[in-house]
């Protein structure tokens, strides 16, 4: 692959596997039209795009035919975006199949069982050959190239072997899994030697991180010294390439300025209103997804209701279940049950005019997830396995009044950061309903001592931080160029901090 002249190409690339935009039919004169779309890492990546001169290399998310080509390169929102085509074939093999039918399940402990399949397998590898060719198309010479999750397990290494002047980061936003869980795939050796391509490779929690190593130590006996490996080309050269915990976060600021507006503010209080004006309104938002547990939170909740510790007519569960991945079998089985629970629940104690779950299965604004988070009570997030979790981020950032309680999953990467959380272990029904409770007494004084403190947390590690960390310590010179560090306005703890996190250390 050649490199490109000096002076072409983008200095800041990141790849992932969408765009932050979905296509949106066409303009008149037969262009395409682009609408932006929502999501985790969107919401994360979107401010420190738009600060950078950077480039996007993504799939539009829509199938591309033999007649339809993949739409050009475009400019939009202050950066480049450079789409990638996926025929239908391999959206069912790469994208249903491989990724969130066997590195979804596997890399979330297995809740559901993960399905190898060879053919998925040759589709992973020839869609991440396919956005590899795009980046190093669109990389500047010794550009920095940000690769997005484990969908791009493979594109750190080929990247390099096409274009060894770049320095390459990977970020996986979702757990690794143990040794004995991730040594099920068949093609564990491949997606290691795939990772190890990048210079950085960055977690959310010092547990993944070290997850990471030991495979690498098991898998391709690799000796991890002070939070890296050294790996050994083909040439026989060294590199080193290292691994740490860099904890995702939102645009907090963002969030809370959107919280405080007046048409916000009105519409928590009408939907509160909606509602029936009930005592308590207990929140869940989520991707309707296995790895939420939201089965757990309203078999809790229904259980309370029964045993009479919530009164059913002055409570009400809000379930936002955002549709998702409704192609995938597991998940057209997950909405069966859900539904099937919610009407059980809402059949034995609802009443005309008033349902005790009001479940929402679809997608809404960032005005009216915000208006949500101000209505409610409790917020519940009850992930059997999470690599962050940003709603419960969103929740505290939006409490500017500093009201409200959090129920939070252990298994949450949050659950590191946010101590002041109600801390539950959503298999245990029992725990879990008994942290309900407490979230529904908890008087004032307890909410505003506990917000106080996440709010910090939150207000201090924002997304903007999260880049920078990530993307100095890849490139110690781009300090300075990338905003979001610690020294600016918010306190100079950030060096003390991030070598705690090099050493593994977590932030509670
Ligand atoms: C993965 C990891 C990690 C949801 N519904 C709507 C909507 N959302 C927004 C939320 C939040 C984001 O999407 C979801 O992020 P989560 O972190 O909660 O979960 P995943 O989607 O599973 O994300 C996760 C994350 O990547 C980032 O690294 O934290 O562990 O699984 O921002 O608010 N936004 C809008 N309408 C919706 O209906 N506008």
């Amino acid at each position: 692959m050649p490199v490109p002249p000096a002076g072409e190409g983008y200095d800041v690339v990141v790849v992932a596997n969408r765009l932050p935009v979905d296509r949106d039919g066409s303009h008149p004169d037969g262009s395409p039209r682009w609408r932006r779309s929502p999501g985790g890492l969107v919401t994360a990546l979107e401010p420190v795009m738009q600060s950078q001169d950077g480039a996007w290399v993504g799939w539009s998310g829509a199938p591309s035919t033999a007649e339809e080509e993949v739409s050009e390169p475009f400019d939009e929102g202050g950066m480049r975006l450079v789409p990638v085509g996926l025929s239908g074939d391999e959206i069912t093999g790469f994208y249903e199949g491989f990724s969130n039918g066997t590195l979804w399940p596997l890399y979330h402990d297995v809740i559901v069982a993960p399905e190898y399949h060879r053919t998925w397998w040759e589709d992973y590898v020839r869609v991440n050959e396919r956005f590899a060719a795009a980046a190093a198309d669109v990389a500047a010479q010794g550009a920095v190239v940000w690769v997005q999750d484990y969908q791009l397990q493979l594109v750190p290494a080929m990247l390099r072997a096409a274009r060894p002047d770049l320095s390459i980061g990977f970020f996986n936003h979702i757990p690794f899994p143990p040794y004995e869980i991730f040594a099920q795939l068949p093609w564990r050796r491949q997606v290691l030697e795939g990772l190890l391509g990048a210079d950085l490779v960055g977690f959310q929690r010092p547990a993944d991180a070290q997850n990471f190593l030991r495979a690498c130590r098991r898998s391709l006996k690799l000796v991890p010294r002070h939070q890296g490996v050294e790996v050994t080309a083909a040439d026989g050269s060294q590199r080193r390439v290292r691994a740490s915990a860099f904890p995702i976060s939102i645009d907090t600021a963002a969030m809370e300025a959107l919280a405080r507006s007046e048409p916000v503010r009105a519409r928590a209080a009408e939907i509160r209103e909606h509602l029936g004006n009930p005592d308590t309104v207990i929140l869940g938002v989520d991707r309707l997804d296995y790895t939420k547990g939201i089965g757990h939170r309203i078999k809790a909740f229904a259980e309370l209701l029964d045993d009479g510790l919530l009164a059913a007519d002055d409570t009400v569960l809000l379930q936002v279940a955002t549709p998702s991945r409704e192609r995938v079998e597991q998940y057209r089985l997950l909405r069966e049950d859900i539904e099937l629970q919610v009407g059980r629940v809402n059949g034995a104690h609802g009443r005309i005019g008033h349902s005790v779950v009001q479940y929402l299965h679809h997608s809404y604004g960032r005005e009216e997830m915000a208006a949500m988070f101000q209505a409610a009570d409790v917020m519940l997030v009850t992930s059997l396995r999470d690599g962050m979790n940003l709603v419960a981020k969103e929740y505290i950032a939006s409490r500017h009044d500093e009201r409200g309680a959090l129920v939070l999953s252990e298994f949450t990467g949050a659950a590191d950061e946010l101590g002041q959380a109600i801390h539950v272990n959503p298999h245990d029904i029992d725990g879990l309903k008994a942290a309900v409770v407490q979230a529904v007494v908890m008087s004032p004084r307890e909410q505003r001592r506990r917000m106080r403190s996440m709010r910090r947390r939150v207000g201090e590690h924002d997304v903007q931080r999260w880049a920078h960390d990530f993307l100095t310590t890849l490139r110690p010179d781009l300090a300075g160029q990338v905003p979001g560090g610690a020294d600016e306005a918010r306190g100079d703890d950030a060096e003390d901090e991030h070598a705690g996190q090099a050493r593994g250390e977590d932030h509670r």
